[in-house]
């Protein structure tokens, strides 16, 4: 009977030290908000927009393993007829082929609306790792999220590190990629 109630506080103890670790881990892996900018530095090259009319999303990655990096983001807005939704994915690895996403287990973040945000920031990271940027609309409150139709990509390189300005279409008719609006910033001294 007591070598019973032994195991079961053992049980109890080993349970809540679960409950207790499990969120602390999972939260480093997590973006907070924040009042501040990515602390890019000194312009180095604007480059001319990109449009890329298939993308439903932008995945920003690592080229240098060595050096830590961090990554920002923020909603700028956007002027859509329909509702909005971004969702954040992060993996430890390299970027998959355009338009396939990591699996639920890597989202991050996911905002239902085009309103501006402040700037979120992931924890400093060393390696090889991918950020995706997934943008989605829904033409009725109640009808399914659908993928962007395109995507439109403005480069600001820094003497450390990229500044990407995205705007996402969420029409077939591609008019004028400016419906889903992000800002998002790898910081990285090379
Ligand atoms: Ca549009
Ligand atoms: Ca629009």
């Amino acid at each position: 009977m007591q070598r019973r109630s032994l195991v079961y506080s053992v049980l109890g103890v080993a349970i809540a030290v679960l409950l207790i670790a499990f969120p602390l881990a999972t939260h480093s892996l997590a973006q907070r908000s924040t009042s501040a900018s990515p602390p890019l530095r000194n312009l180095v090259q604007e480059f001319d927009p990109v449009i890329m009319p298939e993308a439903t999303a932008y995945s920003v990655f690592t080229t240098n393993p060595d050096t830590p990096h961090q990554v920002w983001y923020r909603i700028s807005g956007g002027d859509a007829l329909f509702r909005q939704r971004l969702r954040v994915f992060v993996e430890n690895a390299s970027p998959r082929p355009q338009n396939q996403l990591p699996p639920e287990s890597a989202l991050r973040q996911e905002i239902t609306t085009n309103a501006p945000t402040g700037w979120f920031v992931f924890p400093s990271e060393t390696g090889i790792f991918t950020y995706y940027f997934d943008g989605d609309h829904r033409t009725t409150p109640n009808s399914p999220w659908e993928n962007a139709f395109g995507l439109k990509v403005k480069r600001t390189r820094f003497s450390n590190g990229n500044l990407y300005e995205l705007g996402f279409e969420d029409q077939a008719s591609l008019d004028d990629y400016n419906d889903l609006e992000l800002q998002v910033a790898i910081v990285q001294p090379s």
